[in-house]
């Protein structure tokens, strides 16, 4: 065999064996999905925007953060829930969200035993200045059957009290103060 030819092989040899090797590393690592956020605007009974939700969506759960500025809520626990429509354009009372999120007639409540329904979240806290930083996980998903996202989305809804998570309907939460669509 003269020179060239055995560079030729070995680069033919080499290229047989770069191959595979590249085809094994793109399947133990896929590019990952990009992950899917979503941020709403969260809306007081003024029609005012006082904050945000971002919610991301995982393969079993997903990870809500609520973040409202000074001023947005009056100090202290607020139970919070996903309501079944994307609608927070009635500001004054925020019906339009109509109930919570529940396709398998759950009772209401984190702590009720025939609970909880797929709107039940825990409670967010609003420090002194009716600010909220809060991080809470529902197993509802924001897409596929059942997710937030359906034909006519979800909200997310505020009250004005705290969530006892047992009582029925709301956890004696009492009015709805803000709203953020989902969508
Ligand atoms: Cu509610
Ligand atoms: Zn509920």
């Amino acid at each position: 065999m003269t020179r060239l030819a055995t560079l030729v092989a070995l680069g033919a040899a080499g290229a047989v064996l770069a191959g595979p090797a590249l085809a094994q590393q793109k399947a133990e690592t896929p590019a990952p999905a990009a992950p899917q956020t979503l941020e709403s605007p969260i809306t007081n009974n003024k029609g005012d925007t006082i904050g945000k939700i971002s919610i991301r969506d995982g393969a079993n759960s997903l990870v809500m953060r609520v973040a409202i500025q000074a001023g947005g809520l009056t100090p202290g626990w607020h139970g919070i829930h996903f309501h079944a429509v994307g609608d927070c354009s009635d500001t004054e009372k925020f019906e339009k969200s109509k109930a919570h999120v529940n396709h398998d007639q759950s009772k209401h409540g984190l702590l009720n035993a025939e609970g909880p329904d797929e709107g039940d979240l825990p409670n967010v806290f609003a420090n002194a200045d009716g600010s909220v930083n809060a991080e809470v996980s529902s197993e509802t998903s924001l897409t596929g059957e059942g997710g937030l996202r359906d034909g006519d989305g979800s909200a997310l809804v505020i009250h004005a009290n705290e969530d006892d998570h047992n009582t029925q309907p709301i956890g004696g939460a009492g009015a709805r103060v803000a709203c953020a669509v989902i969508k």
